[in-house]
């Protein structure tokens, strides 16, 4: 793997970037709902709040900003070929899910504006003496755009259906979103109105192949592997598809005392059969991953047999047919389930995104990346970066419809996230924006030479 560095800066300016998204993370972890907890959702005060700080930092490295239609925030640096040309999108999320970790989408956006920064340094390609982030008008030597996209609703935490700002920049946009209503009954229109969009010009927000380069995302890996390995990067093959569905059960409520169990129907007996069920088949599989994240039992007294229960699965894997045939199977034996106990249950779909393959010259690109970080981003003695598979969600399966993708992975110790705990180093956050610029760098070099 050839380790030549085509970015000339100090070690020390990736240090400081590195320092600047670990204090920015901790910034955005304050702009939450919850006191004592991370949690910051689509269209809310908190959603502005952390445009407006975004905003700020891609104008502090002489990006325009603005946000779109659907409540992304975009920051864009001009080209010296001029303006309009396609552009290179680096980015992810800055949305949560409810008792977040302050890492995960959050350090792919802070990590992008940190590359811009040290393209722009002296000793960027900007070559010596190159703006200092000075002047708004400096333009970028690259053969492309570069902009930085914060993503919203990447995780679906407040109306269920993720991927929803994605979704407007790749023109998928749905108008049955509109009416999809958060916990407390305020649907997707009523949401985005108060937050001041406006519904009818969603598709504002859409890009046009022609427009894009391709789309690069740095991001944490919401899993062990890299930790395993003793790896600080990865690049990323593909990202798992996903379906999430609505479960409700139907048995009868009745007296907690009074009712023998022979004339029982008890929902949430039914729904926890089910649950169990979830986890049983999935684990068979080698590529399934099958979770139930919410579960109520109404009426939910105390003295009362439940009769209705509703609860989530949420169904990934490396392959959409996969996923598929254990959906059917999973189906039939909610079936037998159901009708040995004598309830009934039916199901809503609010999710489903394809498996997306990253691109092959941005998988490349990236491992050309990682090896100009002078190989201290690969296991000892390791000679290529691990190539590894997302079974997480991210924000690039939906642009793979409009552009090429490509991700970057981020050790994170013991692989915990959308928890607290949530971990990343300083350390391989720098070699992550280092790597990152390099991509950006060797994309150029291959552009040019094409
Ligand atoms: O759910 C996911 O896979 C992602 O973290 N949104
Ligand atoms: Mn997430
Ligand atoms: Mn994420």
């Amino acid at each position: 793997m050839t380790t030549t560095s085509l970015l000339q800066i100090s070690p020390d300016a990736v240090t400081a970037a590195a320092r600047r998204v670990m204090e920015r993370c901790d910034e955005l972890a304050r702009v939450t709902a919850t006191p004592r907890a991370i949690e910051r959702v689509y269209l809310t005060h908190e959603h502005a709040t952390a445009n407006r700080m975004a905003a700020g930092w891609m104008r502090e490295v002489g990006m325009s900003s603005r946000q779109d239609a659907a409540g992304n925030q975009l920051g864009r640096l001009e080209t010296t070929s001029g303006p309009d040309e396609p552009a290179l999108l680096l980015g992810s999320h800055l949305d949560t899910v409810r008792n977040a970790g302050r890492f995960d989408g959050i350090t792919g956006v802070l990590s992008a504006i940190e590359v811009v920064r040290l393209l722009r340094a002296p000793g960027g390609p900007g070559g010596p003496g190159s703006d200092p982030f000075g002047h708004e008008a400096w333009h970028s030597p690259l053969p492309f755009a570069l902009e930085v996209v914060a993503f919203w609703d990447e995780e679906g935490t407040r109306f269920g259906k993720a991927l929803l700002g994605s979704s407007a920049v790749a023109g998928e946009w749905n108008e049955d979103w509109w009416n999809l209503t958060d916990s407390g009954g305020t649907s997707l229109r009523v949401a985005a109105i108060e937050f001041g969009l406006d519904p009818s010009r969603i598709g504002e927000a859409a890009r046009r192949p022609e427009e894009l380069v391709g789309y690069l995302e740095a991001h944490i890996e919401q899993g062990p592997e890299l930790h395993r390995r003793g790896e600080a990067l990865a690049v990323v093959s593909s990202i798992a598809s996903a379906r999430r569905f609505q479960v409700t059960v139907e048995g009868e409520a009745r007296h907690a005392g009074g009712t023998p169990y022979d004339l029982r129907r008890d929902a949430l007996l039914g729904a926890s059969e089910a649950a169990l069920a979830v986890e049983r088949i999935c684990r068979a599989e080698h590529h399934i991953i099958g979770t139930v994240g919410q579960f109520e039992a109404f009426p939910g007294g105390v003295n009362i047999i439940p009769g209705e229960t509703r609860f989530s699965i949420d169904l990934r894997g490396e392959f959409d047919g996969e996923r598929d045939r254990v959906w059917g199977e999973l189906s039939r034996e909610l079936d037998a389930i159901m009708g040995r106990r004598g309830l009934r249950w039916r199901h809503r779909e609010i999710h489903n995104a394809a498996a997306v393959g990253c691109a092959p010259l941005l998988q490349d690109v990236l491992r050309e990346g990682i090896a100009g970080t002078s190989g201290d981003s690969v296991a000892a003695g390791g000679d290529e970066p691990s190539v590894l598979f997302s079974p997480a969600g991210h924000d690039a399966m939906t642009l793979a419809s409009i552009t090429d993708v490509g991700m970057l992975f981020l050790r994170n110790p013991d692989g915990v996230s959308h928890h607290p705990e949530e971990a990343v180093s300083v350390g391989d956050v720098g070699r992550g924006i280092r790597a990152l610029a390099e991509s950006v760098l060797q994309l150029a070099a291959d552009r040019r030479a094409a």
